[in-house]
């Protein structure tokens, strides 16, 4: 819905407009008078959502305008820009959402009703309505972005690394100084993000106080189509149907990283020091593979070695992600896609590197921007990319509050239900391989997708659990760092390497936190990848095992995943997930399924071990 930091996505294009002002009225929920309440008709609800969403779509164009300028290069204009906007969206859409109350007890049909929701709960951060607040808020959320954008460490002899630069070593070094030098190094741009961070939360929640709403946790907990207080346990449930199996690979990475660090670097009783899993934020531990696979020969295609080889360039790997869409039957991209995007990182200024993909006007303009490296890893983040583009593309038709995924986490699925297609028999098909691995033992492949996709799956949770702690209060600022690890040990086993200085603010460290991008999504992207993977498997007609399966060039099953991204947020998601799968219910027994060899495995390899933390 309305490029406010909503649809992933864009995560920027919102979010820095999260600040506002020009607060005409303090129309807070009771504005209406009862007596004007009550003479108010279904009509009405009707022509104020009709004026609601002419106005919104006035002013989202030229936010997110703004919006790319600022991200794709960062400086005082383009912030001054980009944050005045913004905060001219966000006010109007609170102002619109505090008007919609007036439809409270006026009994309306089921799509308006929809659409007051949506409208009341769409903001990420709410303006408070007082101008020089959400100015403010809005000043704070740029400042914030920039910060993290333009953020790079430095050593004493003043040589320095962007965080790029640092990400690649940290997949690729297995130097246990230089990692923790670089892990540390980058931390310290989240320093000064601190005391920004706890103003913006007090301002939003004031904003989200005049909503109606408890804090901002509660707005955030409750836009999934169900109680914002049940929605909680039922990520827990999800949770639970992975933990044995994180529990186990946890345990197999564990140990080997300990035969290769020793045991003194790597205590095998405790959580898994963070600098060593071949990610910034130990997020995704693909790239440790090499570390910790099976010791019997696997045959795993090395899709960066492939890539590197054959001389694919950043725009090839796009086309190539591109040509699987149209192999579904999906039109191809427009050529303002490859005049406008941002591919590489330029020279000479500085830019939000954090892949994102923009849809600049419900039309066609569409982008991505990134900072392409030529690896495998980036290859799948283009397919994400890709994904959110193609979603932004099906819906544009519907009304603008239901131009956004079925949930949040859909959005983050699509791209990555289609990368999981990438198989061997994929790579061969576009000739990156010659020859497709013996199907009888997969355990190496497996591995190597469950280090990125499971290993990835207690973080996608944790993060949202610290922050909606942080933002309904529970946690206050001195205690933000603790907390944070504290979680991270509870649910990925990961420590901090060293202690930590008082001053750290670690979670500003990792985009989503500065940016305001809520993260549950990934979580449940997570899961629901699978669920979508094996629902068009079935219907591409692949009968094969499912980490074999690719849907490459099914236009059946490109169908059906149309018909839903076409629904937008149309329905409740628990419809648009029946509609493609069969089943309304979110669900990780498919991921169960997927990994149930290497689960054995993992199994037999950690009998003797003492695994937990
Ligand atoms: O932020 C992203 C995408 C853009 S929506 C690149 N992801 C999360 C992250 O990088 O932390 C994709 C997976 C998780
Ligand atoms: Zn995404």
């Amino acid at each position: 819905m309305f490029k406010i930091k909503t649809t992933l996505v864009a995560a920027m294009v919102g979010l820095s407009l999260s600040g506002c002002s020009q607060p005409e009225q303090n129309t807070s929920q009771s504005s209406s008078t009862s007596a004007e309440a009550s003479s108010l008709t279904a009509a009405d609800a009707k022509a104020f959502l009709e004026q609601a969403q002419n106005d919104i779509a006035k002013i989202q164009l030229p936010a997110a305008h703004a919006q790319w300028s600022y991200a794709t290069n960062i400086n005082v204009d383009t912030a001054a820009v980009s944050a005045y906007l913004g905060e001219q969206l966000s006010t109007k859409v609170a102002q619109l959402a505090k008007e919609a109350a007036k439809f409270n007890n006026v009994e309306v049909d089921a799509d308006t009703r929809r659409k007051l929701d949506l409208l009341r709960n769409g903001l990420t951060l709410p303006p408070p309505s007082d101008p020089e607040k959400s100015e403010r808020l809005a000043k704070i959320g740029s400042d914030l972005d920039g910060m993290y954008g333009a953020g790079e460490y430095c050593r004493d002899d003043n040589t320095c690394f962007s965080l790029v630069e640092m990400s690649s070593q940290m997949a690729s070094s297995r130097d246990y100084d230089l990692l923790l030098e670089f892990w540390k190094g980058w931390r310290e741009v989240a320093v000064p993000m601190k005391p920004l961070y706890e103003e913006q939360v007090a301002l939003a929640n004031e904003g989200a106080e005049e909503l109606g709403f408890a804090n901002v946790s509660e707005l955030w907990r409750g836009k999934y189509d169900m109680p914002a207080d049940d929605f909680p346990q039922e990520l827990d449930r999800l949770w639970g149907q992975v933990e044995p199996f994180y529990e186990a690979l946890h345990c197999h990475v564990r140990a080997k990283l300990g035969e290769h660090y020793g045991t003194d670097n790597v205590p095998q009783n405790k959580p898994i020091p963070a600098h060593l899993l071949g990610n910034m934020w130990a997020q995704t531990w693909g790239n440790v593979y090499d570390l910790v696979k099976p010791e019997q020969e696997m045959v795993v295609p090395d899709v960066t070695g492939a890539l590197k080889a054959q001389g694919y360039d950043e725009i090839k790997m796009v086309k190539q992600a591109e040509s699987f869409f149209s192999s579904l039957g999906f039109e191809k991209l427009p050529e303002t896609f490859w005049e406008r995007s941002q591919f590489q990182k330029p020279e000479g200024r500085d830019v939000q590197c954090h892949a994102s993909a923009w849809d600049l006007d419900d039309k066609d303009d569409l982008r991505i921007k990134m900072c392409i490296q030529i690896t495998g890893e980036e290859f799948n983040v283009i397919h994400h990319e890709l994904g959110h583009n193609y979603y932004q593309r099906a819906y544009k038709d519907q009304p603008l509050l239901y131009r956004g995924s079925a949930n949040d986490g859909f959005h983050e699925a699509i791209g990555d239900t289609i990368a999981l297609s990438i198989t061997p028999k994929y790579l061969k098909q576009i000739g990156l391989i010659d020859t497709i691995p013996d199907a009888s033992n997969d355990i190496g492949m497996l591995m190597q997708v469950a280090l990125d996709k499971i290993a990835f799956i207690p973080f996608g949770l944790m993060v949202d659990q610290w922050r909606w702690k942080v933002l309904s209060g529970e946690v206050t600022p001195e205690n933000y760092n603790q907390v944070w690890w504290e979680l991270r040990e509870k649910y990925q086993g990961v420590m901090a390497p060293v202690p930590r200085p008082a001053d750290a603010f670690d979670p500003g460290a990792k985009y989503h936190v500065p940016a305001n991008v809520p993260y549950t999504r990934y979580f449940l992207a997570h899961i629901l990848q699978f669920q979508f993977h094996q629902a068009l498997c079935d219907i591409a007609g692949d009968e094969g095992p499912l980490n074999r399966c690719s849907i490459y060039g099914s236009e059946e099953a490109g169908k059906a995943l149309n018909d839903m991204l076409e629904m937008g947020m149309s329905e409740p998601w628990q419809n648009a997930l029946e509609k493609i799968t069969g089943s309304p219910e979110m669900d990780a027994s498919t991921i169960q399924a997927y990994f149930a060899p290497l689960k054995e495995w993992l199994d037999e390899q950690n009998q003797g071990r003492q695994c937990g933390w």
